[in-house]
Order: C-alpha cells, then sequence, then structure tokens
C-alpha cells in the first residue's frame, strides 16, 4: 500500500491528501509532526534526505517526493489529468507558477502569522511575503475571470496545486474580497467529488 508522509497543516502534503481521496486509493499516512521540527530529525531525514513532507513511498518500496511531482504521478491516466502533451504542458506551467510564485510567499505568510505562534515577531517578514502573494493572486484573478478551471474548463491537479494554499489565504493574513473570480473558482474546486477539508483526516495513520 502507499505511504504517504504527511502533516495536517501543510498545504503541500494536503494536495496529495486531497487528490488520494479524490482517486479513491487506499494509503497510509505516516504524521510528521514539521511545526515541532520532525521533519529535520535523523528519523525523517533517513526517509527524505530534503527533511520535508509530502514525501510518498510508492509500492516498488521507492520514495516520491515534491507535492507537485507526486499528483502529477497518481493522476496519470485518470480524468485528473488532460491527456492532450500541449493541455498537459499548461497543467505544468500552473504548477511551477504554483511552487515559484504563491506558495513560497503565501505558505511563508500563513506560517508567520499563524502557525509559528508568534506573528508580532514576524510582522515585517510576513508584509514582503503578503506583497509578492498578492502579485501572484492578481496573476489568478485575471486567469479566472475567463477560465472556470485553470486548464481546458476542467478540473484538473492544476487546480489541487492552486487551491492548497490559496483557500488558506485568511491564514496568511489577505483576505480575498478584492479577487472575485479566485473566490467563485475556489468555491467551484471545494463543490468537486470526494473533497477533503485541509485539516481532515483521511487513509490509515499509522507510525512510522
Ligand atoms: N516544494 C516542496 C515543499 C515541501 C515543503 O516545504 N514542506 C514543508 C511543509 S509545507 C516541510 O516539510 N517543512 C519541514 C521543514 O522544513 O522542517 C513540495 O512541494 O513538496
Amino acid at each position: 500500500m502507499l505511504r504517504l508522509y504527511d502533516s495536517l497543516p501543510s498545504g503541500n502534503a494536503y494536495k496529495v491528501r486531497l487528490l488520494l481521496s479524490q482517486l479513491e486509493i487506499p494509503f497510509e499516512r505516516v504524521d510528521v509532526d514539521v511545526l515541532a521540527g520532525a521533519a529535520r530529525r535523523p528519523e525523517f531525514l533517513a526517509v527524505n534526505p530534503a527533511g520535508k513532507v509530502p514525501a510518498l513511498r510508492l509500492e516498488d518500496g521507492s520514495l516520491l517526493t515534491e507535492s507537485n511531482a507526486i499528483l502529477w504521478y497518481l493522476a496519470h491516466g485518470t480524468p485528473l489529468s488532460p491527456r492532450s502533451v500541449r493541455m498537459q504542458a499548461d497543467v505544468l506551467r500552473w504548477m511551477f507558477f504554483e511552487q515559484n510564485a504563491l506558495e513560497p510567499h503565501l505558505a511563508m505568510a500563513r506560517y508567520y502569522l499563524t502557525l509559528s505562534g508568534e506573528p508580532e515577531r514576524h510582522r515585517d517578514s510576513a508584509l514582503r511575503h503578503q506583497k509578492r502573494a498578492h502579485e501572484a493572486l492578481r496573476v489568478l484573478e485575471q486567469h479566472l475571470v475567463t477560465h472556470r478551471f485553470m486548464v481546458a474548463g476542467a478540473y484538473t491537479i492544476a487546480d489541487i496545486a492552486l487551491y492548497a494554499y490559496t483557500h488558506v489565504a485568511d491564514e496568511a493574513g489577505i483576505g480575498l474580497n478584492g479577487y472575485p473570480a479566485v473566490q467563485r473558482w475556489l468555491d467551484r474546486v471545494a463543490l468537486e467529488p470526494q473533497h477533503v477539508a485541509i485539516g481532515e483526516l483521511c487513509g490509515v495513520t499509522v507510525r512510522g
């Protein structure tokens, strides 16, 4: 069975839980308490030397890391990954955009303002990341004004990748009132079958 090294507050790990749930793939999950530093301990570094979740142990014993690579692998051949190479390239485009322009800023502002428990201490850094996150959100808004989903009018792993941190923008101190098309898209994504919430447990939790 697939084994996911997971963390409930992590948006990157959430992408994988959401997709596994939507594809109805059974999996074991090992909880890695990233906020307590567990991802940097020798036990976990022996699993993933990069010290990051998500990491997915495949049936053949190999390990796959990087949330969007995991989405790509799991969705291959399913309706959540388009068949045409041109559209696949668009899926990749948005997944790279997510990792380059959106996630680094939304995730860090969220960490500083909500997860760290010390928002005052990190206020300046959070502000810098919020500014960059707004730039990425403006790009999303512009796209979603004329598109129901990110690629080809259908729900794909590009939507999952971008949804993970965008839907918790409030935890990064960012309101989405200025982004009505993004808000409508978030609602559409949440209505997809077998959707699970970010903090919702799924899979069978086992000890690492
Ligand atoms: N690019 C990676 C980022 C993974 C990542 O940053 N994971 C964070 C949680 S969201 C983590 O494990 N942090 C633990 C640490 O740095 O100690 C991906 O998309 O999977």
